[in-house]
């Protein structure tokens, strides 16, 4: 046989094995929720084959241009059939898309209230006819409009829902729904978990990686409207004219995408560039400084959203520096940005050390301050007083600063959910948090509305999530993680839907649309919130986490810097019971939440058993609603953890039918690690607390697999999966 033979053999193996490598990669976790894939019901896909013939697209703004090209890709995909973008010449069973303003088809229309009523990011999607022809039509006032609404319909196809007679208006109830990077310029991502980050700072402006333009497409397809690009620990550097040509390249890749970039800055910046010698909020040569500055980063980025700001926490600098505060801080930066229409978010994460109880640090600190903020300041508060535990009551700030622009802060990340190996659907965290009534102005006064400026008047508004995206091929880490990234975005569009409905589009649009599947990895994603809370922290305990890494359990930690830092802190076990008396024999913490929620909470007999040890401290026989005392009740959550992460293993390993091999691969082997470190939580924590309940573990329960010495042995030395992390690399074993 000829050399040439072989050469061409050679050359189909090599096309072959491309071929097989691109059909593995097919589900590598990529597309995330845009995949696009044939609509799987065949009837139904047919009926949108006929409904969609064409694309028409009148104007030729980048925001329309980026519409209709997602148009094209989703429906080519979901329809299997080509579909052409054209911009004159209606056929019958038009895709129609724009405005009023760059659109005659859609000006004829004549939507004018309607559409009026939709501000500038809300939609119409609707079945109507134009020149006799029925048409799909989706119109809003803005291109980016367009774009939500194009995400929308694609929604309702990869979800199967029928378009029949399709009549829909959508609007966002707030106004900034941002997500936040914990990026450091050296790509090392804080808490991030899933690679280095995105950013890759070394090769902008000049390389606009397509992972940029992919990752615009996720977030506009939720409605997420802004991003900031770095930590909020921040590295005064990103205000350099150096890092503005980088930011102001990515900007402009976001822009038609409906995406503001904002940065974190340091509160010491015009020290660090060595302008100054002090940083003094009220000194005119800082506020000058920052005038200066925040002029040349709009010359970059004229649509720049302004400055996230971490001030007086965790050793930033900030205002109190030059005994001012938060607000004289906030509002110098505010002044700055007025002027181009940017915004302040200001953290409301602070807790003093002079403070007895974090718990009520920063309502001590901010209170005292509402109705001080300029009317370009948002404040930006962590859902809970301590720091995105995996349950905590409200923070106290959402009920009390009525006179104060608020925003939420999420946690996607799961910094306290065993990072990117544990399965922990943030959905029912945030439905909790969103759906609290504070009774701030009576009942009905739920944080969703008092985001959404409902109860106290407020006018600027908004909902921020610590996202952790990186370099992994699916973004996150733990492909679940997805989830709650789709959760926020889609209740920061709407803070009324709920985490289920979320977890079912998203398991529809990233896995399947099978109701086989749907319903137990359903249920899964919905337990698994609360299988974390009962592994780690049942009944209102928190924070027993090894200190720094904030991984596995250590909730024997004490002696540390700062008594806030240690574990005992906050669960106060003792021969004569557990948990934090915040009630008036105590730090009296539960005054800062409205009467009837204090009364609630400071009755421990109404308390919910949920947050019984937020605010109580009880006896070990402090007899529970179930008839078990305490302690057993103790046992039995801990128990009923590792229960739930074992359900959930049982019932993954029966989808495999229903699953690509790699993503189903890839999460039962990360449930079998969960699994194990649920064990180790229970385990470590029962152990530990019963040296001072000094009773049994009751019987029926399986015996713990190691004693307490092996647990607090392993504390020192685990591997702990996070690379920014010291105790990563190794621990000393002291
Ligand atoms: C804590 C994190 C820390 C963050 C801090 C914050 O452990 O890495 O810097 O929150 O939100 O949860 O500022």
């Amino acid at each position: 046989m000829s050399r040439r033979f072989f050469t061409n053999l050679f050359i189909l193996w090599v096309f072959f094995l491309a071929g097989v490598a691109q059909v593995s990669n097919a589900e590598d976790g990529y597309d995330m929720w845009l995949r696009y894939q044939p609509v799987a019901d065949k009837t139904l896909r047919k009926t949108y084959q006929q409904q969609f013939n064409q694309i028409l697209v009148e104007g030729d703004t980048p925001g329309l241009s980026v519409a209709a090209a997602e148009l094209q890709r989703g429906l080519s995909g979901l329809l299997d059939k080509p579909i052409a973008i054209t911009n004159k010449k209606l056929f019958k069973q038009a895709l129609v898309v724009g405005t009023p303003a760059n659109s005659p088809l859609i000006a004829s229309l004549q939507l004018g209230d309607r559409l009026a009523a939709l501000g500038d990011e809300g939609y119409l999607i609707e079945q109507t006819r134009i020149n006799k022809r029925p048409v799909t039509v989706v119109a809003a006032n803005s291109d980016v409009g367009v774009l939500y609404g194009s995400f929308h319909l694609l929604r309702l196809i990869q979800t199967q829902q029928s378009l029949d007679k399709i009549s829909i208006a959508s609007t966002p109830k707030l106004q900034h729904r941002v997500i936040n990077h914990w990026d450091n310029l050296n790509r090392v991502v804080e808490r991030g978990y899933a690679g280095l980050s995105l950013w890759d700072w070394g090769t902008l402006p000049e390389h606009k990686s397509q992972r940029y333009v992919d990752y615009a497409r996720v977030n506009a397809s939720l409605g997420i409207n802004g991003t900031v690009l770095n930590n909020v620990n921040a590295d005064p550097r990103v205000l350099s004219d150096q890092f503005l040509q980088k930011i102001a390249a990515l900007a402009d890749v976001f822009r038609p995408y409906g995406i503001k970039v904002y940065l974190s800055i340091n509160y010491n910046s015009p020290r660090a560039f060595g302008d100054l010698d002090l940083a003094d909020p009220l000194d005119p040569r800082v506020q000058q400084w920052w005038k200066e500055r925040t002029k040349k980063v709009y010359e970059y980025i004229p649509d720049f959203g302004g400055y996230l700001v971490k001030a007086n926490s965790e050793g930033q600098p900030g205002p109190q520096d030059y005994g001012r505060n938060h607000a004289d801080g906030a509002n110098m930066l505010a002044a700055a940005l007025k002027p181009f229409g940017g915004v302040v978010f200001w953290r409301a994460f602070v807790y003093s050390p002079d403070i007895g109880d974090r718990f009520r640090g920063s309502y001590d600190e901010f209170k005292p301050l509402d109705g001080k903020f300029a009317d370009n300041v948002i404040l930006q508060v962590k859902n809970g007083p301590i720091d995105f535990q995996p349950r905590e009551p409200y923070s106290s700030l959402f009920s009390a600063m009525e006179k104060t622009n608020m925003m939420m802060e999420f946690q996607v990340t799961q910094e306290y959910f065993g990072f990117a190996t544990h399965l922990a659907y943030q959905g029912p965290l945030f439905e909790e948090s969103l759906r609290t009534d504070t009774y701030a102005k009576g009942e009905g006064s739920t944080i969703g509305d008092i985001l959404e400026g409902k109860v106290f008047n407020t006018k600027r508004t908004g909902m921020a999530a610590v996202i952790n995206p990186g370099t992994d091929r699916n973004w996150t880490g733990h492909p679940f993680v997805q989830s709650s990234w789709y959760a926020f975005g889609r209740m920061a569009w709407d803070h009324e839907i709920s985490a289920e409905s979320a977890a079912e589009e998203w398991l529809r649009m990233t896995f399947s649309n099978d109701k086989k599947f749907i319903k137990p990895v359903k249920n899964m994603m919905m337990i698994s919130r609360e299988a974390g809370v009962n592994y780690r922290s049942p009944l209102g305990l928190t924070h027993l986490y090894s200190q720094g890494d904030h991984y596995g359990p250590a909730p024997w930690t004490t002696n540390l810097e700062r008594p806030d830092w240690t574990a005992i802190y906050y669960h106060r076990a003792a021969k004569d019971g557990i948990g934090f008396d915040r009630t008036k024999t105590g730090s009296n913490a539960i005054a800062q939440y409205p009467a009837p929620l204090a009364e609630l909470y400071g009755d421990v007999n109404a308390v919910p058993e949920d947050f019984l040890l937020w605010f109580h401290h009880v006896s070990w026989d402090h007899k529970m609603k179930s008839g078990r005392s305490l302690w057993d009740e103790l046992v039995h959550k801990y128990y009923q953890g590792v229960e739930q992460v074992r359900s959930m293993q049982r019932d993954w390993d029966k989808l495999e039918a229903y699953v690509d091999a790699e993503r189903f691969a890839q999460v039962k082997a990360l449930l079998i690690v969960q699994e194990r470190d649920a064990v180790i939580w229970r385990d470590s924590c029962v152990l530990y607390f019963q040296t001072f309940s000094g009773k049994p573990i009751p019987a029926g329960y399986e015996k713990p697999k190691q004693d307490l010495d092996y647990y607090k042995t392993l504390a020192r030395t685990r591997y702990v999966p996070e690379p920014w992390h010291p105790a990563s690399s190794s621990r000393v074993l002291k």
